[in-house]
């Protein structure tokens, strides 16, 4: 348990109906209990039950802040796991602000971004994998990545996790006590016995592994960078893929000078889309630094459309994003088939093993034919979200990575006839690292890193 005790504003700052000041640890009811009134003035916090709501008023001193509605959650019952307060009060940014002011003058500190659910798992209440759920809840971006996250929370990947971990435990317990006494426990036959039991296992890491990619792109959306010369056409994409006039649009070349981003829908696949400055040699300071971050952004797509001018000859430009996108995945535009084009798809066709689409930005032709292209290469045309468990954290691929990579070493020394004690070296590696996951045995560092990413109040 922690000893001290913690506050913050748990809601948007931004005008609403209702703001949340959250308190939690050993003092969270005292606290609360120096600044509420009950309407008779009479009842205490401390007094009241847990799980119960009180109506009244919150002073600072001799001054009345605001009417409310407080919660008293005791621990070890509470999402921290301490007692825990929630005072609901009137969503105005400075009602709020003075409240939270005001339970800082008691014995309360500012919590740290993510700390209440920090505490939570320090208290046992969510293990890590969880605790990395609410806040993929909190950024869930659409329909896959909610379910998915919420499915997580309540603890679908630590359960199958779990199951794998206990498993491995048993048949490591198990070559210990064979290999401390020998004459009552035979390891006749055994080897052959381990090899069955975790071939299904290592099938079921490697079924979690492959669900990456897709949960992963299907949590955050393809990230899609366009690239092309400037004058290409690059921006007038993004604004109709977006469906609004999201970027500046002029037949000036350079018009796009930093990154522009924008979260799409494309027939149900979320994609987020990525705008940049066009590519070219130039000796504006500014339009540098833009070339520069549109190549950055290019470095770590899922996808990249290369939009070409077709109404212009290719020129040295085209030949450096051509190189530049030989081998990643990527989909060329021929943009401007409404005018008189000099480039052809065949031309590009010799040139690249991309596919090539003729599109026209201006008069909105060609965009079905790219949401194929993308279904096709992502999805194999199937973009359906089935019930599965999907990895979409890489922290976990990692640790699942190097878990698979364990039961494989077991798996050959098995097969190469090596004694037990090898076995169990692997099988506690791979043990220990799907706890990685649930967050055993991790540094203090990892985890003040992972909470360091939450918002503030949760
Ligand atoms: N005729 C025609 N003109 C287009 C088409 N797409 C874009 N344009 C025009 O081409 C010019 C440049 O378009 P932008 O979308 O700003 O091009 P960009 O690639 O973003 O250019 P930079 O930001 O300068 O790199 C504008 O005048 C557009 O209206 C198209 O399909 N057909
Ligand atoms: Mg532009």
């Amino acid at each position: 348990m922690q000893k001290d005790t913690i506050a913050a504003i748990a809601t948007g700052m931004s005008q609403a109906g209702i703001g949340i000041i959250r308190i939690s640890g050993p003092e969270a009811i005292s606290a609360a209990d120096r600044l509420y009134r009950s309407k008779c003035g009479k009842k205490r916090l401390a007094e009241s039950a847990s799980h119960t709501i009180h109506y009244g008023y919150i002073y600072d001193g001799g001054q009345l802040l605001d009417e409310v509605l407080v919660s008293v959650m005791k621990g070890p019952h509470s999402y921290t796991g301490e007692d825990t307060v929630e005072i609901n009060c009137h969503g105005g940014i400075l009602v709020v602000k003075r409240i939270l002011e005001a339970v800082l003058k008691t014995e309360v500190r500012p919590a740290d971004p993510g700390e209440f659910t920090k505490r939570a798992f320090l208290n046992g209440r969510l293990d890590l994998s969880q605790a990395e759920a609410v806040i993929d809840v909190i950024n869930s971006r659409n329909d896959f990545a909610l379910k998915s996250s919420v499915s997580q929370l309540k603890g679908s990947l630590s359960g199958k996790i779990r199951e794998v971990r206990e498993k491995l435990l048993y048949q490591i317990a198990f070559i210990e006590s064979a290999l401390d006494d020998p004459e009552h426990i035979s390891l006749d036959g055994y080897p052959e016995q381990l090899l069955d039991t975790i071939n299904p296992l290592a099938l079921q890491l490697s079924e979690l592994l492959k669900s990456y990619d897709n949960g992963h792109i299907l949590s955050d959306g393809i990230k899609t960078v366009i690239l092309g010369k400037p004058n290409a056409g690059k921006s007038s994409l993004l604004n109709i893929l977006a469906g609004r006039e999201r970027a500046i649009v002029t037949d000036i070349a350079g018009t796009t000078r930093d990154i522009l981003e924008e979260q799409i829908i494309l027939d149900g696949i979320g994609i987020s889309l990525v705008d940049t400055a066009g590519i070219r040699k130039t000796e504006d300071a500014v339009e540098k630094i833009g070339v520069s971050r549109a190549k950055d952004q290019a470095k770590d797509a899922d996808l990249i459309i290369y939009v070409v001018d077709s109404s212009v000859p290719l020129d040295e430009n085209d030949l450096e994003i051509i190189e530049l996108i030989q081998n990643r995945k990527s989909i060329v535009l021929l943009n401007k088939s409404d005018l008189e084009t000099y480039v052809s798809v065949e031309e590009l066709q010799d040139r690249t093993d991309k596919k090539v689409i003729s599109v026209s930005a201006r008069e909105n032709t060609g965009i079905e034919a790219l949401t194929e292209a993308i279904k096709e290469m992502f999805y194999s045309g199937d973009v359906s979200i089935n019930e599965e468990l999907y990895i979409t954290n890489e922290r976990h691929k990692i640790a699942l990575q190097n878990a698979y990579k364990s039961l494989e070493l077991v798996k050959s020394s098995i097969e190469g006839g090596l004694p037990e004690d090898f076995f169990s070296i692997d099988l506690m590696d791979a043990y220990e690292q799907l706890g990685v996951i649930l967050g055993e045995s991790v540094e203090e560092d990892l985890v003040n890193e992972i909470f360091s990413k939450f918002c503030m109040g949760k």
